[in-house]
């Protein structure tokens, strides 16, 4: 029985319509020679969305948007009044990103979607296809920002105030997307969800060494980030002596060195960047007068999260001395999440009736599968990224992969929208 629901549905997967889908999608903010510069609320954001909009209404399928321009893609049959299954992912990119990392979660629920229905297979409730607004954060801090709101873990008003360096806020942001795709329903913000599935890249190297063509995934690690200010005072640099110097820059390069000896791992387990990194005025011969910097901290550990993440603003205070004014603000303090076991078993299964093999995996990278897994049962999987590369223009998946995660995921869903859940 589930064999055949697998298949029914799976069998309905058109490849060159994804691949043709893609090479769209990712034509709208491409860089040259490749990869793909479509932050959050872009113009190229905005453009992405209106050509899914037209494919949308192509199809007769009811977009429609949120408070933090998350958007959805419904079935026109579909009863409202019945929390529907989600599936999706985002289309925001890093700046200097590629076209696989949330490109490929949208195109492949899309194109599951389509076949789910083009299969008549008789739907217990409805299922709609999620964009995320603003997962990468990169732009505009935190990341998972829509997800966060829509799962109310963060306060919409703080997300629409966050602001990107030139000052821009998100509401005004949202406001001018909203306005270039013209008349679009309103959503509620939160509404009740039955699952939600997303299908990503796995932004790692550990199923292509292992040949492993999906990966099923049982967690995403934590992470905590913080935004840290130093103010110290500009002057000049060939007259100021040494002790005279309030220098933004050396109070910060002593508090990384001594952030990076406490994030050492000798088992190589956490994880700690720094992203961003400002200096003012940034000129050659004058003392910076500030610094801003970020970090980013990851473990699969809550209690590690917490036993380091909490040691970082000593650091950074002990660190600046009396010379400069430090300013540290934790923007996302988010834990390991456990992925639903049985919605993660519905994967496998689909991989297994389809003859593919698959790996369960804990997820390096964050998704917005986090935060839809506080609010209903949420599962992830995973295809291979070349040499586990993303956050990256070199970022690239093989098409078949990219043709079979997206066979596993129609497959799953119609397993999950089949049984009544
Ligand atoms: O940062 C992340 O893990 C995600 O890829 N944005
Ligand atoms: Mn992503
Ligand atoms: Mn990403």
């Amino acid at each position: 029985m589930s064999a055949d629901l697998t298949d029914l549905v799976a069998r309905g997967v058109n490849g060159s319509r994804l691949a043709s889908r893609h090479n769209a999608l990712a034509a709208i903010g491409a860089l040259h020679p490749q990869g793909l510069c479509r932050e959050a609320f872009s113009a190229a954001d905005a453009e992405a969305r209106g050509l899914i909009c037209d494919w949308a209404a192509a199809s007769g399928y009811v977009a429609s948007i949120d408070a933090i321009g998350n958007m959805f893609f419904a079935h026109p049959g579909a009863d409202p009044t019945i929390a529907p299954i989600l599936i999706g992912s985002h289309i925001d990119s890093q700046p200097a990103g590629g076209p696989f990392d949330g490109q490929f979660g949208v195109l492949a629920a899309w194109e599951a979607f389509e076949a789910l229905h083009e299969s008549g297979l008789p739907l217990r409730r409805p299922v709609e296809v999620a964009i995320w607004a603003n997962e990468e954060g990169s732009r505009f801090q935190p990341t998972t920002m829509g997800s966060a709101v829509f799962a109310r873990r963060l306060p919409l008003q703080r997300a629409l105030a966050a602001t990107d360096t030139a000052g821009r806020t998100v509401a005004a942001e949202l406001q001018r997307l909203r306005a270039s795709l013209g008349e679009i329903r309103d959503r509620a913000l939160g509404f009740p969800v039955a699952a939600y599935v997303e299908a990503h890249i796995e932004q790692g190297p550990i199923l292509e060494r292992r040949g492993i063509p999906i990966g099923v995934v049982t967690s995403i690690q934590g992470l905590r980030w913080f935004t840290v200010e130093v103010a110290g005072r500009t002057g000049h640099a060939g007259t100021t002596p040494e002790a005279d110097r309030r220098d933004a820059f050396v109070a910060a390069h002593n508090m990384i060195r001594r952030l990076r000896d406490l994030m050492a791992d000798p088992e190589d387990v956490v994880r700690f960047t720094i992203g961003r990194f400002e200096v003012h005025p940034n000129a050659p011969n004058t003392i910076p007068g500030s610094v801003l910097f970020t970090i980013d901290f990851r473990h699969p550990d809550a209690a590690v999260l917490k036993r380091l993440g909490d040691q970082v603003e000593q650091i950074c205070r002990e660190a600046g001395g009396p010379q400069c004014q430090v300013t540290i603000t934790e923007t996302l303090d988010s834990p390991p999440t456990i992925l639903d076991e049985e919605l993660a078993g519905a994967i496998a299964r689909s991989a297994d009736e389809l003859g593919i093999r698959t790996e369960p995996m804990t997820s390096g990278a964050t998704h917005d599968a986090k935060y839809l897994a506080m609010v209903c049962p949420t599962a992830m999987l995973f295809i291979p990224c070349r040499d586990g590369i993303s956050h990256s223009v070199l970022e690239h998946a093989d098409p078949e992969h990219v043709e079979l995660g997206t066979r596993v995921l129609a497959g799953a869903l119609g397993l999950i929208a089949s049984d009544g859940r």
